[in-house]
């Protein structure tokens, strides 16, 4: 086994990102990226990933969070794609069906190399609420672009069913936090990197 983690750092005219993970971790956090609702999707993706995760970030959220919630996105998406290494030994898949009081989220993972996301399900109107009055739901999907394709992960991600703005999208960050947790593991009876092609 080898060593699992990594930091990325990034610094543009719109944010200023320093990020580090182990992907190896218990789920321990320390996530300070200004906007406080992805804060708290961030520190869930954590504890259900079991991925230790640190994160300051800054950025122009006076314009608007967009900037700094996307930059985090890919920053985070950078990071994992590093730390997976050869991806040699891991169970490559994993899915997950989460549920948050009334919301329901499926969230399939496959760390094929190959960068694609399905999301669909969120109910009309999703994507103009501002959730905890900052964080718009339109950036639920624009987050998971910028961590699929960063990682290079194809992810599908269905929203089942809810109601509530905050179950939705905080069910969705748990739901691909599982699926990511189960395709990372290692899997005893792999032998090597677990494609046919030889690669990932
Ligand atoms: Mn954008």
């Amino acid at each position: 086994m080898t060593n699992r983690a990594a930091t990325v750092t990034r610094e543009t005219s719109e944010s200023s990102i320093e990020l580090s993970l182990d992907l190896d971790g218990t789920g321990t956090s320390d996530i300070q990226t200004s906007v406080p609702f992805y804060d708290h999707l961030l520190t869930a993706f954590a504890k259900h990933s079991l991925t230790d995760l640190r994160i300051r970030a800054s950025g122009d959220t006076h314009i608007d969070v967009h900037h700094t919630a996307e930059d985090v996105g890919i920053v985070l998406g950078q990071a994992i794609l590093e730390a997976l290494g050869d991806k040699a030994g891991i169970s490559r898949y994993g899915d997950a069906l989460v549920p948050l009081d009334e919301a329901l989220v499926q969230a399939v993972v496959d760390i094929s190399g190959r960068p694609y996301l399905v999301h669909s399900g969120e109910p009309a109107g999703f994507e103009l609420h501002r959730i905890g009055g900052h964080f718009t739901g339109s950036m639920v999907r624009h987050v998971f672009e910028a961590i699929t394709f960063n990682a290079r992960l194809t992810t599908h991600i269905t929203v089942v069913g809810g109601r509530d703005p905050h179950h939705i999208a905080e069910a969705e960050f748990k739901a691909f936090a599982r699926a990511f947790r189960q395709a990372k593991a290692y899997d005893p009876q792999v032998t090597g990197i677990p494609s046919t092609k030889g690669a990932l």
